[in-house]
């Protein structure tokens, strides 16, 4: 390795090959030929390493060490202020044809998007520390894991893929079996340092790029060290390049939680959920069970992500590819979500939330009381007083926490287990203050897809001035999906034909409200009543009533055990107004119309088949 050497020799940061892998070897030598690192860095994931690679940025102040005696383990980080959230619009899906990326994506031609990383790329990394970070989505050495390697100049990325991801010897060791294909990622914040240049808490670049090549399987972002723009495990690998990969494969990457339920006979359910943001996905995956629902337990195996394959019985099973939570930190609560408390108590990363004078962390919705005072999540002084002035907010609406799912209270036994877990029913939900009930079962599997495809949720921030507007997410995959619409819910279709057990499709709403926009349901661990019947349903144990859009719930039929919940308010949260139904189906139009060519046919009768049913 000539040119390796010939690096490290310049340094003393740098550290030899961990791989013995021909192709990774010299992969990392062009690369660093074209970015011109200052010094190369394998990863090898050890504690060691993480504390170092902390500590190097304490002193650069890019990480701030918590008070350790209240937050043992955690760092704080303020990102710029113009690098808090990911870029949809600088998200590119580069398939060889415009076609194959469909509506829903940014294209550019592949060549001509290679040529302009390329000069982007080019000495974007001097100064700087080129980190060798080989990562596994799925436990290693599982049958549903993959394998890819980020190239990346940010520490901070390095330290938060270790909470996220498989990392470091164990997964260079699996690429030297050479029996797995490698998703090659490279990520640059792109700010090159001069020789003695300083370097900023937060380096990164206004012009940002996350370019997907979905044919070579590549992943290239530029510009934005934040979450899932930087890390590419996540959103970029685990669903935009997996969904093509799974699409092949015969497989299923998902924007799903996934939860095990466990009744007081010790019988355990999986289901797995796609929600649109701002649903409460993190709280429902960590669910504690209300009273009178004493003996069950709620487990989680994954917050966000689901890799769902069938097995050789023609069962579905999932694994979450993900060995962490990224969540939104304002709105977690004791109250809201007392096991995502509990989980980033400790050795937590910690993101654009507010600064205490004590040492610790604050976000809106945390506690009642806010601080007397604190700084907020760009260093400014916030008191309690200058936001009901200003609107300031402490923490910035998109703040995260980034916290290993080991330390989860409720983490299933199971969630490591490399042949997943067996998933009974599918579970899609949205946001929506009118017209949608609390919960209902599709007919069979095409009618659930066609319910999937046209889920929607309806915005609650007021800033792009589109409140109470459905917005469509088709299967919460919208930002997501690394290919056409269309195909994707042809693959979803043809799934079936590959299970022998076919799992049931619900729809759920805990957003209904009343004529005085109250919501008509308490949520949180109340929607274990709804969980069970669900449960209940899958193993032919619970009623259902038909109705034009699917099977629903009658009062009698759900456990009210410790809740006073009285059957007439029960009955406007199930009704189905078939007037505002039939409004709702040509709001679908909208989004089968953008899509139409690639649309299978199948979801053309689905819906004539729901119009004719009201
Ligand atoms: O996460 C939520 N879930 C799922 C929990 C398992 N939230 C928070 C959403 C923001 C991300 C909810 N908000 C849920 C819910 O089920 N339901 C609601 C709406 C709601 C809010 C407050 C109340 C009731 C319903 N409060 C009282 O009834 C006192
Ligand atoms: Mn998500």
């Amino acid at each position: 390795m000539p040119a390796c050497q010939a690096m490290e020799t310049l340094n003393t940061t740098g550290s030899a090959p961990l791989c013995e892998n021909e192709h990774l070897r010299r992969w990392v030598e062009k690369t660093a030929e074209l970015t011109k690192p200052a010094a190369i860095h394998w990863v090898d994931g050890s504690q060691e390493e993480y504390d170092l690679l902390c500590a190097q940025m304490v002193a650069s102040g890019t990480l701030i060490k918590l008070n350790q005696d209240l937050w043992p383990g955690c760092y704080y980080a303020r990102s710029d202020a113009d690098d808090v959230a990911r870029v949809e619009d600088r998200t590119f899906i580069c398939s060889l044809s415009k076609e194959e990326a469909g509506p829903t994506n940014n294209w550019e031609n592949p060549f001509s998007m290679h040529k302009k990383l390329k000069a982007l790329f080019s000495g974007c990394m001097r100064g700087r520390t080129l980190y060798v970070l080989p990562f596994s989505m799925g436990p290693v050495g599982s049958p549903m894991s993959q394998i890819g390697v980020q190239l990346t100049d940010s520490p901070y990325v390095v330290v938060n893929m270790r909470i996220m991801a498989r990392i470091g010897l164990p997964v260079f060791q699996e690429i030297d079996k050479g029996e797995k294909r490698v998703v090659p990622c490279i990520h640059s914040v792109g700010r090159p340092l001069a020789r003695g240049q300083k370097d900023v808490p937060w380096p990164c670049n206004k012009e940002k790029y996350i370019v997907h090549f979905p044919e070579t399987r590549e992943i290239w972002s530029y510009g934005s060290g934040y979450g899932g723009n930087a890390l590419l495990g996540k959103k970029c690998f685990a669903l935009r390049i997996a969904s093509n990969i799974a699409r092949d494969e015969g497989w299923m990457a998902e924007h799903m939680l996934i939860v095990g339920i466990e009744n007081p006979e010790g019988e355990k359910t999986y289901v797995a959920a796609a929600f649109p943001s701002a649903c409460g996905k993190t709280n429902f995956a960590m669910m504690i069970p209300p009273k009178g629902f004493e003996g069950w337990k709620v487990w989680t195996v994954g917050d966000d992500i689901a890799w769902i394959r069938p097995d050789q019985h023609g069962r579905l099973r999932a694994i979450n590819p993900e060995a962490g939570f990224f969540g939104v930190a304002p709105g977690t609560s004791a109250k809201t979500n007392p096991n995502a408390m509990a989980t980033l108590a400790r050795n937590t990363i910690f993101t654009n939330v507010a600064l205490t004078p004590e040492g610790g962390v604050w976000w809106e919705g945390m506690t009642d009381e806010p601080p007397a005072e604190c700084l907020d999540w760009q260093g400014n002084r916030w008191t309690p007083e200058i936001a009901k002035q200003t609107g300031a907010k402490a923490a910035h609406p998109n703040a995260r926490f980034t916290a290993p799912a080991s330390q989860c209270p409720t983490i299933d036994p199971a969630w490591e287990d490399p042949d997943g877990v067996p998933i009974s029913a599918l579970l899609f939900g949205g946001r929506r203050a009118a017209m949608m009930p609390l919960v209902y079962e599709a007919f069979n599997w095409s009618a659930g897809v066609y319910i999937g495809a046209t889920m929607g949720s309806e915005m609650t921030a007021a800033a792009n001035g589109n409140v109470g507007k459905v917005r469509r997410d088709p299967m919460a995959m919208l930002p997501f999906c690394g290919y056409h619409m269309g195909n994707y819910f042809r693959h979803w279709l043809r799934m079936q034909h590959s299970l022998s057990e076919v799992p049931r499709i619900f729809h759920v709403n805990w957003f209904r409200k009343g004529d005085n926009g109250e919501f008509l349901w308490p949520g949180f661990g109340e929607n274990m009543r709804v969980l069970k019947w669900i449960i209940d349903r899958v193993h032919g144990r619970a009623r259902a009533k038909e109705t034009p859009i699917g099977w629903i719930p009658q009062y009698g039929d759900m456990d009210w055990n410790c809740l006073e919940y009285p059957k007439e308010r029960f009955d406007r949260l199930q009704a189905i107004d078939r007037t505002a139904w039939r409004a709702e189906v040509i709001g679908h139009e909208e989004l089968l119309i953008d899509l139409h060519d690639h649309l299978p046919q199948e979801m053309i009768y689905q819906r004539e088949l729901l119009i004719c049913r009201l």
